[in-house]
């Protein structure tokens, strides 16, 4: 049963959100990975956020660009956590899908990150903390990560100064 759904509003968004399946793969969190918008896909869109939600999905994904109401129709659908991560897709440079993804109503939150690939990475970090609350062992995972993220700074400090 995935853990986390993340969804893309196209296949052509696929490359962007690979950095978020990377960290999920590298903590051992299931996911379910799938294009789908909230435009042209409507109703698979509504069927797959509640087969996720009966499953036990604990977190929502959602990237796309443009008008990018992905995450909002998902998040207007579920009382889970849902992350927008806003993706670059046209001459606007990301601001589009950035004010989309964001400017929810009160009541309907999308806990949204950065753009693109960044966006893309922290959202994986993001759904494992949210995961980590009642998940004592995945906790130790994501602070053992911490520790080593503190060691490689370190570590590029004292190669930089030698
Ligand atoms: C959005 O428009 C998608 O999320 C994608 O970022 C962008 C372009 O989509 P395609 O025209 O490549 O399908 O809906």
């Amino acid at each position: 049963m995935p853990q986390v759904g993340i969804f893309i509003g196209s296949i052509s968004d696929e490359e962007t959100l690979r950095p978020c399946t990377e960290v999920l793969d590298k903590l051992g969190i299931s996911y379910l990975f799938t294009v789908s918008s909230a435009h042209r896909t409507p109703e698979r869109t509504e069927s797959l956020v509640d087969t996720l939600e009966k499953d036990g999905c604990q977190v929502f994904i959602c990237a796309a660009g443009m008008a990018a109401h992905l995450a909002g129709a998902v998040a207007a659908r579920t009382l889970r956590p849902v992350i927008g991560v806003p993706v670059t897709a046209s001459k606007l440079g990301g601001m589009d899908a950035l004010l989309a993804t964001v400017q929810m109503p009160p009541g309907y939150p999308v806990g949204t990150v950065a753009l693109d690939k960044a966006g893309a990475k922290n959202a994986g970090w993001f759904a494992a903390q949210i995961i980590a609350l009642n998940n004592p062992e995945l906790a130790q995972r994501l602070a053992a990560a911490r520790k080593e993220f503190t060691a490689e700074v370190i570590r590029a400090g004292e190669d930089l100064e030698r």
